[in-house]
Formats: structure tokens, C-alpha cells, sequence
């Protein structure tokens, strides 16, 4: 993986030192501070797990990891990191993929895991507001019993965090039914980062529909900004109601180019009860099965399949949502050239579950099978293949594609969204893996109009390769943006621009 080193004008930035711990031990209490350095001086095996990412693929040296529990503490530190130039890390569940929750070189580490309170839900208006540090799921199971669900919903969910999944702009399994976070956010609570706290929580919860009554819409700044403007202490946002009835069913086809035929006839005879449409090649069905991701289906009803996908309805009343989804079988079923080779719905709960585990659970299986290459791409959906094939075959002419280089080449992801999850399964992260992909792929996705990151950012890993998704006016645009909120470069260095 690439270092980014600070090559900026800005003057250098400061390492933390014993005195800054000592001043930290002022705003929190000794166990909210894991340091190497003096006076704790713990071994660097007790702060490990801070300064490694999800994959193993990214990895910082931070001395000092704090984890605050008020907004009012963020502040203090932030003031303190501010004046002495200390460059600072926001990390939620450390669940990232693209290298954003470490620190590039050794940069204070803020994690926001301590700061996990509900602060409120109505149950009317579904307006739940909570600490960025509350896990996901836990905020699922909260407003469970209230008959409301999160609007999003990933893999990662009972270890990314709110706040991270606002800073990411998480995508994730939900958002062909209720859209993004852009939309579904209704305020923020933001320490900025020279400690000023940007509350703008409470106004927007007077006002429900998110948008502010005039002015700019400040909260869409920080969705996405993966911790680069500010550290996001607290969320508002709109819960929907729990659907009355969900039903899925894991559709196998015989090629790939009935994906799009399909999806076009699902949204025909499903309209507004399609909650997901997710797509899984034949490759990463095999590998997730491989690693007990979910119920594998029967051998003859996978014969000749190419790939597959998993459909979701959620509606209003159980018979009905059944009789569409059963006229939909029929129809594919009967018609002279057969879309799908076989569809199995569940039938209870417990295959509910597993039928969604076989997707959820793919990023799962491929780090059991070995080290990912991710690229996050949006192309349009009747390339999905070719993307795959076109990386794969180069691969193999690079002679990269065996046993002890890359294993496998796999494409998976979220068809409504045209977002494909290109993952290349390899032995080892090594030089010569990274130089065959990077820019190929880049490229690749350029030739189809498409987009290097959809929905897991930019990160440390792809902040050099901005200039393929945006235009110079735009790249220009976020400097500034970037230079007005944190002039000293101190939020996340390294991280969605090379500033
Ligand atoms: P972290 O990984 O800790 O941080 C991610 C970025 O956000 C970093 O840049 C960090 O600095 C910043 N950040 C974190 N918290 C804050 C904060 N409070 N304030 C400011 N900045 C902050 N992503 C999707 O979009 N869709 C998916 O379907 C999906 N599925 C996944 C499945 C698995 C199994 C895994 C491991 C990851 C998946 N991801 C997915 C990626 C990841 O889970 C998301 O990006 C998630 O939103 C990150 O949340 P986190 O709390 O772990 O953040
Ligand atoms: C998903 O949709 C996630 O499963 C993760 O976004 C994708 O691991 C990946 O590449
Ligand atoms: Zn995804």
C-alpha cells in the first residue's frame, strides 16, 4: 500500500509529546487515554488494533489514541490539537475500507466509541438523535420495539458506528428504498477543528424535512467529508417505519445479461415493495459459501447458473407482498426464454437471514480467502461483467493470476445503484498486484463514464486518483473548502484530497 508523506506548504505537523498527554489527562479520565508514551507508556500491542484497518492493508504508527465521551471534551481536544498542530484521526468502528479511520503517519487517533448514547427518539416523526459512537445495530435494536428501522443497513453493522457511516456517506443494502444519507440525515452535531462546536442539531430537528429554512445546507458537508472538515459528535435522523411484512428470495440465472431484463420485470410487477436488488457473481457466491456465509442452495438448483440475485420486498401486508412476488416466479418462470434458472423464497425467519448472509456475508468471506484489492465503482449495470472479465484477463496476461499471486477476481453489489464491488483476492498485498491494478482499473472505469467510489470513499487509498470521479473545478472547490474549515491541515491528513 502507498504512504502518503505530508508534502504540503503548510508547516509540518507536530508529533504528540508526554506534555501533550499531560494535558490531555486535564479533560479526560487516565482509561479514556491509550498512549506509548510517558507517563502510561503501554506497549504499542495495546493500541494495535487503532492503528490497523479492517483488511490489515492500511497501517499507522500513532503513539496516542484518546476516547472522549462529551462533545464538550471533542472540543477541548481539538482546541489544544488546533494550537499545537497536532494532525487528528476521527475513528468510529474502524470498519472502513479505503484506509480512512489511521493515521497515514503518526497522528493522534480521536475514537469515538465511548460516545454511544441515545440522546432521543420520537416515535412520531421517526426522528431518532444519537452520539456519532452508537454502533449501528445498536440503534437498530433501539428503535426496534418503537416499530422503526435505520434507513441503512450494511455488513459491517454491529461494528461501523453512525457517525462513521455519516462521515463515509455509507451506502449499503437499504438505499434503493430510502435513499441516502444526503437525504435522510436530518442534522449534526460537529466539533470543528479548532474546538468550535457547530450544533445543528437542534435546529433542524424543529424542522423535520432536513432542509434548512434558508441559508446554506451546512450538515451536507460533513456527509462524505470522511473526517476531513470536522469530527461529527452527534446525528440527527429520520427513521422509517418497520415494514409490516419482508420476503426475499435468491434468484439463480443462466447469464449474466438477463440482470438487467430482470430488474426492469421486478420493478414492473413489485413497484413500491422492491426494497433490494443485489447482485452476486458466480464466484463470490462460491466463496462466500465456502466460508459458511449462509445456506448454500441445492446443486441442481445452482447448475449452469452464471450469477445470481438476491431480491427484497417490504411491504404493508404479507398475502399480498406474496401473491406479487409469486406472480413475478411465474412469470419468469413461464415465459419461452426463462430470465432465471430457479428462485428460492424463504420460508421462515431463520432463511430470511440466511439468504441476506450469503451477500452480506461475501466482504467477510474474501477476508478469509485472502488479502482484497476493493475498488468501489459505479459503472453502468450491462458493464458489470466486462469490468470484471476485461480486470481478471489482464491479470492473467500480467501473470499475476495463480495460487501464490491473485486467487480470484469477483464482482458483487448494489444493481439498482449501478454499483459494482470489484474485489481481487490475493495471497499477499504486494508491489507488483498494486502497480498491475492501479491505474488500470481507474482507467477502466474512466472509459465507461463511471465513478472510482461509490460508496466507501475516498480515503488514503484513492485520494491521489480524485481527478478520475471529479473535474479540476470541483477537485479546486473542495481545496477551498478544505482550507476555510481546517487552514492548518490538522483533520485527517492525507485523506479524499492530497492536502
Ligand atoms: P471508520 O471506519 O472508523 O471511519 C471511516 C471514515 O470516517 C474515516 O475516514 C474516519 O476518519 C471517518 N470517521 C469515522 N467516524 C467519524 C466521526 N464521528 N466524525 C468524522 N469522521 C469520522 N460501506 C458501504 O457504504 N456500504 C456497505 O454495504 C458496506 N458494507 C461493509 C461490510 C463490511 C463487512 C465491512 C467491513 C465494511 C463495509 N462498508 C460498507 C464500509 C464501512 O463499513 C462503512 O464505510 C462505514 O460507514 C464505516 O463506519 P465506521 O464507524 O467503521 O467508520
Ligand atoms: C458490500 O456491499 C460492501 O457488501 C462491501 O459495500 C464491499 O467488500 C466490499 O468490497
Ligand atoms: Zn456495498
Amino acid at each position: 500500500p502507498r504512504r502518503w508523506q505530508h508534502t504540503t506548504s503548510r508547516q509540518p505537523l507536530s508529533s504528540v509529546t508526554p506534555e501533550d498527554i499531560a494535558h490531555f489527562a486535564k479533560i479526560l479520565p487516565r482509561n479514556a487515554i491509550l498512549s506509548t508514551l510517558p507517563p502510561s507508556a503501554l506497549p504499542s500491542s495495546e493500541i494495535e488494533q487503532y492503528n490497523n484497518d479492517w483488511m490489515g492493508k492500511y497501517h499507522g504508527s500513532a503513539t496516542t489514541v484518546l476516547r472522549p465521551q462529551t462533545t464538550q471534551q471533542v472540543s477541548e481536544i481539538m482546541k489544544w490539537c488546533y494550537e499545537r498542530r497536532i494532525g487528528v484521526v476521527p475513528q468510529g468502528g474502524n470498519t472502513g475500507l479505503v484506509g480512512g479511520s489511521v493515521p497515514v503517519k503518526d497522528e493522534l487517533i480521536l475514537n469515538l466509541g465511548n460516545m454511544s448514547k441515545v440522546r432521543s427518539f420520537d416515535p412520531v416523526s421517526g426522528a431518532l438523535v444519537a452520539d456519532a459512537g452508537c454502533i449501528l445495530e445498536s440503534l437498530s435494536e433501539y428503535i426496534a420495539p418503537h416499530n422503526h428501522i435505520m434507513p441503512l443497513d450494511l455488513g459491517a453493522k454491529g461494528s461501523c458506528q453512525i457517525g462513521g457511516n455519516v462521515a463515509t456517506n455509507a451506502g449499503g443494502l437499504r438505499l434503493l428504498r430510502y435513499g441516502s444519507l444526503h437525504g435522510t440525515v436530518l442534522g449534526l452535531e460537529v466539533v470543528l477543528p479548532d474546538g468550535t462546536i457547530l450544533d445543528n442539531l437542534t435546529t433542524i430537528r424543529k424542522d423535520n424535512t432536513g432542509k434548512p429554512t434558508s441559508g446554506y445546507d451546512l450538515k451536507q458537508l460533513f456527509i462524505g467529508a470522511e473526517g476531513t472538515l470536522g469530527i461529527i459528535t452527534g446525528v440527527s435522523i429520520l427513521t422509517p417505519p418497520a415494514p409490516q411484512a419482508t420476503n426475499n428470495i435468491i434468484l439463480a440465472l443462466p447469464r449474466f445479461e438477463n440482470v438487467l431484463p430482470l430488474f426492469k420485470t421486478a420493478r414492473l410487477h413489485l413497484s413500491e415493495i422492491l426494497s433490494a436488488f443485489e447482485f452476486i457473481d458466480r464466484e463470490a457466491y462460491e466463496l462466500a459459501v465456502k466460508h459458511g456465509q449462509g445456506r448454500a442452495l441445492g446443486e441442481d438448483e445452482v447448475e449452469g447458473a452464471q450469477c445470481f440475485v438476491l431480491l427484497e420486498t417490504s411491504g404493508g401486508k404479507k398475502e399480498h407482498d406474496e401473491e406479487k412476488l409469486t406472480t413475478l416466479l411465474e412469470s419468469l418462470m413461464d415465459a419461452e426464454d426463462p430470465l432465471i434458472i430457479t428462485g428460492v423464497l424463504s420460508q421462515s425467519p431463520t432463511q430470511f437471514a440466511s439468504l441476506w448472509r450469503l451477500r452480506e456475508g461475501i466482504t467477510e468471506a474474501v477476508s478469509k480467502e485472502g488479502k482484497a484489492y476493493k475498488y468501489d465503482i459505479s459503472v453502468p449495470l450491462a458493464s458489470f461483467k466486462d469490468v470484471v472479465d476485461t480486470t481478471r484477463e489482464h491479470l492473467r496476461k500480467n501473470g499475476l493470476l495463480h495460487a501464490d499471486a491473485v486467487k480470484q477476481v469477483i464482482g458483487y453489489g448494489h444493481v439498482g445503484d449501478g454499483n459494482l464491488h470489484l474485489n481481487i483476492v490475493a495471497a499477499a498485498y504486494t508491489p507488483e498486484i498494486e502497480a498491475a491494478l492501479e491505474p488500470f482499473v481507474y482507467e477502466l472505469v474512466a472509459s465507461y463514464n463511471g465513478s472510482i467510489s461509490a460508496e466507501h470513499g475516498l480515503g488514503a487509498m484513492k485520494a491521489h486518483a480524485i481527478h478520475y470521479s471529479k473535474s479540476d473545478v470541483a477537485v479546486d472547490m473542495m481545496k477551498r473548502i478544505k482550507q476555510l474549515l481546517d487552514p492548518r491541515g490538522i483533520m485527517n491528513p492525507g485523506k479524499v484530497l492530497e492536502v
